[in-house]
């Protein structure tokens, strides 16, 4: 799949420890879906994240999912599982494994990469292949235990100031605070409790869709 800057648009994050007890990714993701957004990441990590073949199956179903509404299905960090899942793309952190590693075992993929300074971002405008960069927490998060500390809307600014690739803004953003995140010129925003935590996950991924294809220059 070829990578199209409005895929950044509503990124839905998720692996199955963010979903409420009582409902399934698969759930949400297709009621998601339904909503609008236009692309997923695969993110099963932490303590009660699943491991091995169950993991597998999970994101089988998940990419099916997506190969049906024809979005993006992304896979964060993991190139043994990218590309055993034959996902469309893969979700690089700083922490992770090196983004030229990356580069180089998964060809064709399309390829994200997290920058929370400046620094990061001169770096990742060096690498052509580097199709979009996830810049945040732009505010606190609950859902990353290891999340930097939060950049603020003045923070994300001075990133887009230097960044030559899309960024797509991630960490604490809600339905209160969206508006002012699209104001900065993002291409999209990443989430994931405000999905996975909402009470009507079609109704505020089709929410999160609009402000972005209203901001759309
Ligand atoms: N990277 C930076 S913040 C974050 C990730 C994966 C978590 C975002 O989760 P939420 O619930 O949208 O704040
Ligand atoms: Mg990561």
């Amino acid at each position: 799949m070829k990578f199209n800057t409005k895929m950044l648009q509503a990124y839905f994050v998720a692996g199955s420890q963010d979903v409420p007890q009582g409902q399934t990714l698969p759930e949400q993701l297709s009621a998601a879906i339904a909503g609008g957004i236009t692309a997923f990441q695969f993110r099963e990590k932490g303590p009660r994240a699943l491991m091995g073949a169950e993991k597998v199956a999970l994101g089988q179903t998940l990419h099916e999912l997506c190969r049906q509404a024809e979005i993006p299905f992304f896979v964060d960090d993991d190139v043994v599982l990218a590309r055993t899942l034959r996902a469309d793309g893969i979700h690089v952190g700083q922490k992770d494994q090196r983004i030229e590693q990356v580069i180089n075992e998964l060809p064709g993929l399309i390829i994200g990469y997290s920058c929370h300074t400046v620094a990061q971002i001169n770096h990742a405008n060096e690498l052509t292949v580097v199709d979009y960069v996830g810049s945040g927490p732009v505010y606190p998060t609950l859902s990353k235990a290891d999340a930097d500390p939060a950049l603020g809307i003045s923070g994300l600014k001075q990133l887009l100031a230097v960044s030559k690739k899309p960024i797509v803004a991630i960490g604490g953003i809600d339905q209160n605070n969206l508006a002012n995140v699209a104001q900065t010129g993002v291409a999209g925003a990443a989430v994931i409790s405000m999905l996975t935590r909402a009470d009507d996950v079609q109704m505020t991924a089709t929410m999160l869709r609009r402000t972005f294809t209203n901001f759309d220059a």
